[in-house]
């Protein structure tokens, strides 16, 4: 159980060590819960492995890898209601996935193909957010607009350590403090933005820290904790529902991977302190915990992880059978009136592409 009062500096943790760290509970979860959330962050991480092979097999391109924070995005997205909204960066890229979105759908975005752009309405889930803490502000003005509307529904943005030195986190922060906007500011503080580390990031103290000057709460959690991370949310959920406004998570965690494919983190990070976290990684933690507390078999985690890589595989030859999309796109979608020599420009392409 996330104990309540806990100071701000110290990290709420529920999920012990199988030795002298006993483990928690969460109140209100059932055994049928506490396997979703596992299926959830299997799928996740399912999801990112074989990622990552497509992108050296050259089947995706660029690829943003989360392997390690899935416990984040599980735990968080678990506390919402399907009515809730999300709005994902691109290290959240395959959250879709927990309200039934395709995988071809996301591997799709990662190719680079239009059918990788899902209506944001259907899912509640938001378009993947590039730019850093742009759609901090986005996440705030649905949330409070839909408060204006007299409605319940919450919204929640991740983002990372690196975006809360952005104006954009500045400004949907404080808008959301002043508005008492219904949203939960999620920051997974990997401890780099690329090559910067947090040290070099903020003077304060901690990025909960930040949460006093924008009047609303900070929370730290255990982000490899993945029952920590929901009873956090939970309760940030229950302040938005009750009229109380924001809340600000930090989710600790540390990036156990390079910031993506394209990154080599040799030459900024300390490798013995990433194999140091590899063996204590968020899911092996919760199979773990859920072995101690007799909740999972063996074979039903066989059975979940063979779920999750058909679904993958699936996914990956759906995204494939996409007839290739057409050139005229990235001409038509550029300008509202596009310039006349567009014309001559998309003929020669197609010329050139043709032979
Ligand atoms: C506005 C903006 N500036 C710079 C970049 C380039 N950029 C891409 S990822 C990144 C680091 C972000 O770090 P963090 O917020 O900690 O997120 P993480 O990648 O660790 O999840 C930067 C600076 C960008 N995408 N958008
Ligand atoms: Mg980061």
């Amino acid at each position: 159980m996330g104990e309540p009062g806990v100071p701000p500096r110290t990290l709420r943790r529920v999920i012990g060590d199988g030795e002298a760290l006993p483990d928690g509970e969460v109140e209100g979860l059932d055994e049928r819960d506490l396997i979703e959330l596992y299926r959830g962050m299997v799928l996740l991480r399912t999801y990112d492995e074989r990622s990552l092979v497509y992108h050296r097999q050259g089947r995706i391109g660029t690829y943003a890898i989360f392997w390690n924070h899935e416990a984040m995005q599980v735990g968080a997205v678990y506390a919402l209601e399907r009515d809730d909204w999300i709005f994902p960066s691109y290290r959240e890229s395959a959250i879709g996935l927990l309200r039934g979105m395709p995988a071809s759908t996301v591997l799709s975005w990662w190719r680079g193909h239009p059918a990788g752009w899902w209506n944001p309405v259907d899912y509640n889930v938001a378009s993947i957010c590039v730019p850093i803490g742009t759609h901090v502000p986005h996440a705030t003005g649905l949330a409070w607009g839909r408060k204006l509307r007299g409605e319940h529904t919450c919204a929640i943005a991740f983002f990372g350590d690196g975006a809360t030195s952005e104006g954009s986190f500045h400004e949907g922060a404080n808008f959301a403090g002043v508005m008492r906007a219904p949203v939960i500011l999620f920051c997974n503080n990997n401890g780099w933005a690329i090559s910067t580390p947090v040290s070099a990031q903020t003077a304060a103290e901690t990025l909960a820290d930040k949460a006093v000057g924008y009047g609303m709460p900070g929370l730290r959690v255990d982000g490899g904790d993945v029952l920590a991370v929901y009873d956090a949310t939970r309760e940030a959920v229950e302040r938005a529902r009750a009229g109380e406004g924001p809340t600000f998570i930090e989710a600790v965690t540390y990036r156990a991977a390079p910031h993506a494919t394209a990154d080599d983190p040799s030459a900024y990070i300390d490798p013995e302190r990433v194999e140091e976290e590899k063996r204590n990684e968020c899911l092996g933690r919760y199979e773990r915990y859920l072995l101690r507390a007799g909740v999972l078999t063996e074979q039903l985690a066989e059975e979940i992880r063979g779920e999750a890589f058909e679904t993958m595989r699936k996914g990956i030859a759906d995204a494939e059978a996409e007839p290739a999309a057409d050139l005229g796109l990235l001409f038509e979608n550029t300008y509202a009136n596009s310039p006349s020599s567009f014309d001559e420009e998309l003929a020669e392409l197609r010329e050139i592409l043709r032979s």
